[in-house]
Formats: structure tokens, sequence, C-alpha cells
């Protein structure tokens, strides 16, 4: 215990204000802000959590936690433990970054097949190198509130893994949101059936090893769906979707091999809707979702009247280019801000 105290000490001293982790904080659907699980103040710092996974994540104490305490709080976002990544692919809070269960005061948001829906993590996230992956669980009840996490069944729904590049030197889907805000939008397939989801947002840090996953979930009620039921061989559990030999979870960005490798496998499912849905996952090394476009980011320069995917194409005071690329569509956020989605 003296050693450990002594360490969190250390890392408290060396990194005072970087936030070096994290999680998703809000959400966007089609406009509408919510907040997630608030920041405690005086304990959103950096601790070292990387001795025993087991007796770290057991039971985080109130400065391990992302917030100072969950009473009160109402939002869509289910309460999560903490900041510090989750480095085993076995570790019973993978689904939720917590315990699976719902806060005492859990809300939940409406939203509709097609809806474009963002997470946005803290700024400036810290992880450029790996994957970024949506997925979606759909409740047995008419509500998600009191549904452990780790009992349901996950589909994915996003993915981008390298964009670009080789392995070592590439452009990852992680550095993609980074350039976005840091934040990711996914769309919701207008085939999923209508009813209430956990939607589950990660990303996938691949910096060092073993790799590091951070995921967190938020209620959403979908109407307007459709009606194809995920395959059984795409849905999984968390924990159970990824194994710690996964190629995609135990690739060394630091190799000679690294720098010439273009080819990296995206763990879990094969992709909701991408096919038989009976085949391992795909090789990607090229944009492989509507999300992955070849423009880099954001600020890409776009000629007259095409704004570029994720792009400002509207909003008050707004005097640039409206019309999108294709096949994006210029989607109004709020009064200030329209994006191509
Ligand atoms: C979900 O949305 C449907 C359709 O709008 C509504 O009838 C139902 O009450 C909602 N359920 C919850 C739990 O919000
Ligand atoms: C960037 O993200 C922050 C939340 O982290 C949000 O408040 C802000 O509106 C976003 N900016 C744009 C241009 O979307
Ligand atoms: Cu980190």
């Amino acid at each position: 215990m003296f050693a450990f105290a002594s360490l969190v000490a250390l890392a408290s001293a060396a990194l005072p204000n970087v936030l070096a982790h994290g999680g998703v904080l809000s959400y966007g659907i089609e406009g509408q802000i919510y907040q997630g699980w608030k920041v405690g103040s005086g304990n959103w710092y950096p601790a070292l959590r990387t001795s025993p996974s087991s007796l770290l994540h057991s039971s985080p104490s109130s400065e391990d936690r992302p917030y100072n305490s969950p009473d009160g709080q109402t939002t869509i976002q289910r309460p999560w433990a903490t900041y510090n990544p989750i480095t085993d692919p076995t570790d019973p809070t993978l689904a939720c970054n917590d315990d699976g269960t719902s806060g005492a005061l859990q809300l939940t948001a409406n939203a509709k097949a097609g809806d474009a829906i963002t997470a946005y993590w803290n700024q400036p996230w810290p992880h450029p190198y790996g994957p970024m992956l949506t997925y979606l669980a759909q409740c047995p009840g008419s509500t998600c509130t009191g549904v452990d996490a780790s009992t349901l069944s996950w589909f994915k729904i996003d993915e981008a893994g390298l964009l670009s590049g080789t392995i070592g030197d590439g452009y990852w889907g992680s550095g993609k949101m980074i350039d976005q805000n840091s934040s990711w939008t996914t769309t919701i397939p207008t085939t999923v059936p209508s009813g209430n989801y956990l939607i589950r947002f990660e990303t996938i840090a691949l910096h060092s090893l073993p790799a590091q996953f951070y995921p967190e979930c938020a209620q959403i009620n979908i109407s307007g769906g459709g009606s194809r039921q995920p395959t059984t061989d795409e849905l999984v559990k968390f924990p159970g979707a990824y194994s710690s030999t996964d190629p995609g979870l135990t690739v060394n960005l630091y190799t000679n091999e690294a720098l010439t490798e273009t080819t990296y496998i995206i763990p879990g499912p094969p992709l909701y809707g991408s096919g038989s849905g009976s085949a391992a996952p795909s090789p990607t090394s090229a944009p492989s979702t509507p999300s992955s476009t070849t423009a880099p980011a954001a600020t890409t320069t776009a000629a007259a009247g095409t704004v570029a995917h994720f792009g400002q194409c509207g909003g008050s005071g707004y005097t640039g280019a409206t019309a999108c690329v294709s096949p994006y569509t210029c989607t109004a956020l709020n009064d200030y801000y329209s994006q191509c989605l």
C-alpha cells in the first residue's frame, strides 16, 4: 500500500494538469446537446491506475471517478467508473466502463433511425493511434433503465481503423476523431428496429500495449426504425467480443514492419448489415464506412460549393459554401452550426 500511495503521489506530481485519459463527456443528437456525467472538481486529473487492474477496477474510490457523486445528476449517459483505460478485454466493466448499472435518475434520449449522434470526448483527446467503434444493444423491456449492460448483445454500427498510411506512421480513426473537435459522429442505421438501446462509443488506443479501451454508453429510444435484426454473427457480449490475442489489439507500432504494413484488422464482430456476417472481421486498410472519407479533417480546403465531410455548411452568420460533397448532406446541429454529415 505504501508503494502504491507513493506512485500515485509521483504520478500526480509529474502530471499536474495534463489529462492523459478520459471519456465521453457529452452527446449531440441532431442539434440537441446532452451532458454526460459531470466532472467533479479537484478529481479530474490523471491518477495512476496501471497497477493490478483487478484491484483498481473493483471498487473505484471517489477520487477515481470522473464525477463527484451521481447523486442528483440526470443524464442520458450511463454512469462510468474511471477516466483511466480498461486494459483487459475480459474486464467485467468493458461494456460501459462501469458495473453495468444505470443511474439513479437515469434519462433516455429520443432519436430517430437515420439520426446522426455525436460523442464528445475531453479535449484534446490525447491518443491518435487506434480505431473508433460504435455499437448498439437493444434492451429487452420497455426501457434500458435498470438493465445490466453486461447482459446485452451488441452489434457494431460504425468503425474506422487505419485510414491511410502504415500501422507505424499512418492516420487512424482516433486521429480523425481528434481532428474533428475530439468528437465522433455515427449515423443510426435506418434499418435497425425501433426500440430502446444502449449506444456504446469506444476509442481504442494502441500507442502502448496492452491496448487501452475507452468505452462509454448512453440510453436512446429509437423510433422510425426498420426491420433488420442483427444476425447472430453480428452480435457479441462485452466482455466477450475481444480477446487479448486479437490481431487488432496486439499490433506494435514501433517495429520496422509497422512502417510498411498497411493492413489493420479492426477488432470485434463484422459491421451490422455488412453481408453474410459469417466471415471473420475483414482486413481494412482503406476507408470502410461512409464516415471514412479521404478528407483528413474538417479543415480540408474544399472547392467552392463543396464542403468536405464534417465541414461547416451553414448557421447564423455563416457566409461560406453550403453544398456538401457527395454523399453527405448539410445537417443543422443548432442555429449557429450546420455540418456535412
Ligand atoms: C420510446 O419511444 C416510443 C415512440 O415515440 C414511445 O411510445 C415510448 O414510450 C418510448 N419509451 C421510452 C422508454 O421512452
Ligand atoms: C466542439 O466540442 C465541444 C464539446 O467538447 C462543443 O461544445 C463545441 O460546440 C464543439 N464545436 C463544434 C464546432 O462543433
Ligand atoms: Cu490515456
